[in-house]
């Protein structure tokens, strides 16, 4: 499948890549002519990097947004413009005008395909809580947490989840004038939120709790929908995203699964664990959809109840001690906890009936896009684009990428399917 294409998102950058793409097949199935060198126009050449996709039905991976500390929830707003929440940089300041966590509306003002012109970024609210859980919980990996999951209300209004560790917990209404303003709830770490069909409650995955909740917006009223058992080999479920299937109303809920000490090894993960459920939103029901998958984080429904699942890395690699610092540039690179570049989004079609078995990753999942480094959330926007966050982790840290030593950066991609 598709592997990632990195370059700025431009109209003429993508129909000249299409043009080139189209010539190419066209040169080397019609002439047998020798292979050509797929990206031969001069801004394509520097825009793009890796491999070409495999045909004219393969998704298009593009990057939207890079340099970034930490995004995570991302909203598109009617006019196509985006909403961002960044986690920031894990710098638990003791001063919090230092904080990092974030939030900032991206306008591609003069509409040339970028939010890198002036004026294009407004920063809403510059300073939320951000702090990173290997120094504050000891967990022997790099996780960043501060403002998480976004979602944009059709009066206009915001909701964001934030974890700024010990007690600086919320789901937090922000106004169209930027102002933040009433908590909905501060019950443990919320990951992952979603509207109700009718938009007057939302659901929210409560990764701590191991449970699923539901608020209603106008009283804030909460009420558990239902609460998750352990996994297959006995960890916690971590549920992590949650979706709404626009059909029906049912849930879907990723378990992102828990770590281990296994014959007094510490394993974050335990590959194949992790997976996907049903729930009914009435009885809090719970029926396996997708199985076999790894740290699944995130995932969305679409209209045809089509499922998009996100999975942030495919298993564990060099855990870090406690006392490592993260904001040491001269550091040898390491993953830091959870493997890097192995993270990737997959589709898996509507079940035939209430009846079907549940999806096996390893054979049923059609790959979107892989080799992403670190992803964390999905956004399906209404003209059917996914926006992904990737690059989970302290900024600028170093790590090994997949063509060598790399830094971590926060980047969203986007994905557009044939
Ligand atoms: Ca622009
Ligand atoms: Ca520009
Ligand atoms: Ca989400």
């Amino acid at each position: 499948m598709l592997k990632q294409r990195r370059f700025w998102a431009s109209a003429p950058a993508v129909r000249a890549l299409f043009v080139t793409f189209l010539t190419t097949v066209f040169l080397t199935s019609a002439c047998s002519a020798p292979r050509l060198p797929f990206f031969n126009d001069r801004n394509a050449q520097q825009e793009s990097v890796a491999e070409p996709p495999t045909g004219p039905q393969a998704p298009v991976v593009e990057t939207v947004l890079t340099g970034l500390s930490n995004p995570r929830g991302v909203a598109v707003l009617p006019d196509g413009s985006l909403m961002v929440a960044e986690g920031g940089t894990g710098y638990n300041a003791v001063d919090p005008q230092e904080w990092t966590g974030r939030l900032t509306h991206f306008q591609d003002t003069n509409q040339d395909g970028d939010f890198e012109d002036e004026g294009e970024r407004t920063v809403w609210l510059p300073h939320l809580p951000t702090y990173n859980t290997l120094q504050e919980y000891e967990t022997w990996r790099d996780e960043v947490g501060g403002p998480g999951d976004l979602l944009r209300h059709a009066d206009g209004r915001l909701y964001l989840t934030v974890d700024g560790g010990h007690g600086r917990i919320g789901l937090y209404e922000i106004s169209p004038y930027k102002r933040m303003g009433r908590n909905l709830s501060a019950r443990g770490n919320m990951n992952g939120l979603a509207f109700a069909r009718d938009h007057e409650q939302i659901y929210i995955a409560e990764s701590t709790t191991n449970a699923l909740s539901v608020v209603t917006i106008a009283d804030a009223a909460y009420r558990k929908v239902t609460q998750f058992g352990a996994l297959a080999s006995g960890q916690q479920s971590v549920p992590a995203g949650v979706a709404v299937d626009p059909r029906n109303g049912d849930l879907l809920v990723a378990f992102f699964s828990g770590a281990l000490v296994i014959e007094g090894e510490k394993r974050p993960v335990i590959p194949g664990d992790s997976a996907v459920v049903r729930v009914d939103p009435e009885n809090g029901a719970i029926r396996d959809a997708v199985l076999g998958l790894t740290t699944a984080i995130d995932v969305a429904v679409d209209g045809d109840g089509n499922l998009y699942v996100v999975e942030m890395c495919s298993g564990y690699a060099d855990l870090i001690e406690p006392s490592h610092d993260l904001f040491d540039p001269d550091q040898k690179p390491v993953h830091g906890g959870y493997l890097r570049y192995t993270g990737r989004v997959t589709l898996y079609p509507p079940p035939a009936d209430d009846e079907a078995s549940p999806y096996q990753a390893a054979v049923d999942a059609t790959v979107l896009a892989d080799g992403l480094d670190m992803p964390t959330n999905i956004t399906l926007a209404p003209d059917g684009s996914l926006y992904v966050s990737t690059g989970q982790g302290t900024p600028n840290r170093p790590i090994p990428g997949p063509d060598g030593p790399t830094r971590i950066v926060g980047e969203v991609i986007r994905i557009t399917l044939p």
